[in-house]
């Protein structure tokens, strides 16, 4: 067969094999096949060499159209394969706007946090900063520098968690009394912080014990603090936590670093003070430790106890957000069940 006649059979087989073609490895194959090094029409043109000068030209034009059409073919139907493809999969993926959404998930803050932010907020608005303390304490400042030296009996009471003999998981925040003490300059005015923040005892964990659990610790010193400051500062905080009809009483205590000690009691928010389950009758519930700063904490911090004075106060936030919200089990606050921590909204 002539060059002439073999590129016409191949031009018509090309049009009838693309035309049936419907995917893209189809299509491909084709491609191969007639223009590929090794396909048909470049088979063809190779021949080209044997012949006549006046033929030759002829004969290349008439392969170079070939090459063209079939080109040309070839990236029709590659078009519109892919139109086909794409149309198939839009119709396939339609998404129906008017379907409910799904709402993600708004999270909020723990109710412990909600609790402490509320505390905050309050002392914030009565002039106090506040400050941060170390969870893991050196034992001078945990304990002997708020008056519990060595063998002090009252160190059983937050018997904790040691690192080693002189570094230990804090038990209370009252280090941060002596931290902000020693650092304080009185020459540009009083002492007023609050310290929130985690501690830590070797408490066997109840339904009002917690070892790991979170404490507010409270210090004010100037030249005329009285416990008159003590009791109005406590009140605005109960009445802040607890409602504006609460009232709150001191009774005498004990602590080291305080002299006198007081525990405070707020009168009853369910009850209002006729006594109740919540106040186990009593008409009181109590919500912290407190008392006049002693001497002796003041000297350590290089502070005059015969000039300055004050108060400092310490409270338990996972006890006081159990008395608020009616939570008979501490240990709901620590176990990331979302269904119980959900129920906590306090702020927007
Ligand atoms: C103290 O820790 C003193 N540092 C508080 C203080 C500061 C008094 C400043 C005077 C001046 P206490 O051991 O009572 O005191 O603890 C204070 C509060 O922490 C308690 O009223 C209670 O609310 C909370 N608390 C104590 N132990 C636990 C525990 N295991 N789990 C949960 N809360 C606890």
């Amino acid at each position: 067969m002539e060059l002439k006649d073999r590129l016409s059979d191949i031009s018509a087989k090309a049009k009838i094999e693309i035309n049936a073609v419907t995917t893209m490895e189809e299509l491909e194959t084709l491609r191969v096949a007639y223009l590929g090094k090794k396909g048909a029409l470049t088979q063809v043109l190779k021949g080209m060499k044997d012949l006549s000068a006046e033929e030759r030209p002829v004969i290349g034009q008439l392969g170079n159209k070939v090459r063209d059409e079939i080109t040309t073919q070839l990236t029709e139907t590659k078009t519109s394969i892919e139109k086909e493809v794409l149309n198939k999969r839009l119709s396939e993926e339609t998404l129906d706007v008017t379907l409910p959404g799904i709402k993600p998930k708004k999270g909020q803050a723990h109710v412990i946090t909600q609790s402490i932010e509320e505390i905050e907020d309050l002392f914030l608005g009565m002039g106090y900063q506040i400050v941060e303390g170390n969870e893991v304490e050196e034992d001078y400042y945990n304990f002997e520098r708020v008056n519990l030296p060595q063998n002090h009996p009252a160190r059983d009471m937050q018997d904790t968690f040691y690192i080693t003999n002189e570094i230990l998981l804090r038990t209370h925040t009252s280090p941060v009394q002596a931290r902000t003490l020693e650092k304080h300059d009185f020459s540009k005015g009083p002492l007023k912080m609050i310290s929130p923040g985690k501690v830590y005892r070797r408490d066997t964990d109840d339904a009002t014990h917690s070892h790991q659990f979170h404490q507010i610790e409270g210090l004010v010193i100037d030249k005329h603090i009285t416990m008159a400051d003590l009791k109005g500062t406590l009140e605005a905080l109960a009445k802040k936590m607890f409602g504006e009809n609460r009232e709150i009483r001191l009774r005498p205590s004990y602590f080291p670093f305080t002299e006198p000690s007081v525990e405070v009691d707020v009168s009853c928010f369910k009850c209002g003070g006729k006594g109740c389950n919540v106040c186990k009758q009593t008409g009181w519930i109590e919500i912290l430790g407190a008392g006049m700063t002693h001497p002796e904490v003041l000297r350590m911090s290089g502070v005059d106890p015969e000039i300055y004075g004050g108060f400092a106060f310490g409270m338990g936030p996972d006890r006081i957000a159990m008395l608020k919200y009616g939570v008979d089990d501490i240990r709901n606050f620590y176990l990331n069940d979302q269904r119980f921590l959900e129920q906590f909204k306090v702020k927007g």
